[in-house]
C-alpha cells in the first residue's frame, strides 16, 4: 500500500512531510541566469555551470506534477521603470550590462523580456503559480507567504539558482516563517563550486539549522512510494504574479 507521508533520506536525517502540504519551489530558472547574454553573464559568471541543474530539475518537475504536489516558480526581476529596483542593487559592482540595459535577450532582468522568463525546459504549466520578486529572497515583497498559508503548505522542496544567493535567501526567509525546507543538492546550482559545497553544508550543519539536503534521486524514490497528493488549489494560481 502506498505511504501517505513523504519520507526522503536526507542530511542530517530523514525529511518527513505531508505531500498535500508540500510544495516544490523552483527559484529563478530564468534565461537571465542560465543562458549567455543575461544578468548572470553580465556579472562576469560562467553560466554553463548552472545549466547542469536543468536535466535533473526537469525530472523532478515532471515527477512532482505526476504525484500531484503543488508547484511554484519564482522569477527575479524588475518593473520596466525600475521603480522597484533600489539604487543599491542597480549600481552595485561593475557589470558589463546593468539591470534595465538592453542586452541580446532583451532588457536585463526586466519583467516581460525574453531573458527574464523561465527556460523552455521548465516552462510553468497552468495551475502553477509564477511569483515575480524584486529581491533575492522569494518572500520579500511577494505574496508567497500568504499563498502558502492559504494553500495549507508547510514544507518546501527547494530547487533553482543560485545556491548561495536566491536559494539561501529564500530558505532563510522560509525558516523564519516556520517552513521546513528540503533542498535537492543536484537541482540547485552556483557559479562557484566552492559556494555550492559550502552553501549546502551550511544548511545541514548544527543538526539541520536551516533544513535538509538530499539528492534528487532520493526525492524521486520517495514520490514513487506515495499515493497522488490532493493539495488545495493555489489561490488564483493562473500562472501570473501574486504580489
Ligand atoms: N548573482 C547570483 O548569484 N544570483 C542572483 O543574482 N540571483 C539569484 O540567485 N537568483
Amino acid at each position: 500500500m502506498p505511504a501517505e507521508q513523504l519520507t526522503v533520506p536526507a542530511e542530517p536525517g530523514p525529511f518527513h512531510s505531508d505531500p498535500a502540504r508540500t510544495a516544490l519551489v523552483i527559484i529563478d530558472m530564468q534565461r537571465d541566469f542560465v543562458e549567455p547574454g543575461g544578468f548572470g553573464e553580465a556579472l562576469g559568471n560562467d553560466v554553463s555551470l548552472l545549466r547542469a541543474v536543468i536535466p535533473p530539475l526537469r525530472k523532478v518537475l515532471t515527477a512532482t506534477r505526476t504525484a500531484g504536489l503543488t508547484v511554484i516558480h519564482t522569477r527575479e526581476g524588475h518593473r520596466p521603470d525600475l521603480s522597484d529596483c533600489p539604487p543599491a542593487k542597480l549600481h552595485r559592482g561593475n557589470p558589463s550590462l546593468r539591470i534595465g540595459d538592453p542586452g541580446p535577450k532583451g532588457r536585463i532582468l526586466i519583467r516581460g523580456e525574453y531573458g527574464h522568463d523561465i527556460v523552455d525546459e521548465l516552462t510553468p504549466q497552468a495551475g502553477e503559480a509564477v511569483l515575480d520578486k524584486p529581491g533575492k529572497g522569494s518572500f520579500y515583497a511577494t505574496g508567497l507567504h500568504r499563498l502558502l498559508t492559504t494553500a495549507g503548505i508547510t514544507s518546501l522542496v527547494v530547487t533553482g539558482v543560485t545556491t548561495e544567493v536566491c536559494v539561501h535567501a529564500t530558505i532563510r526567509e522560509a525558516n523564519d516563517r516556520g517552513y521546513e525546507c528540503l533542498v535537492l543538492s543536484d537541482c540547485v546550482g552556483s557559479y562557484f563550486p566552492q559556494f555550492q559545497q559550502a552553501g549546502l553544508a551550511m544548511i545541514t550543519a548544527q543538526g539541520g539549522i536551516l533544513g535538509w539536503v538530499a539528492p534528487s534521486g532520493a526525492y524521486l524514490d520517495a514520490l514513487r512510494a506515495i499515493s497522488p497528493a490532493r493539495p488545495m488549489p493555489l489561490p488564483g494560481a493562473d500562472g501570473v504574479d501574486h504580489p
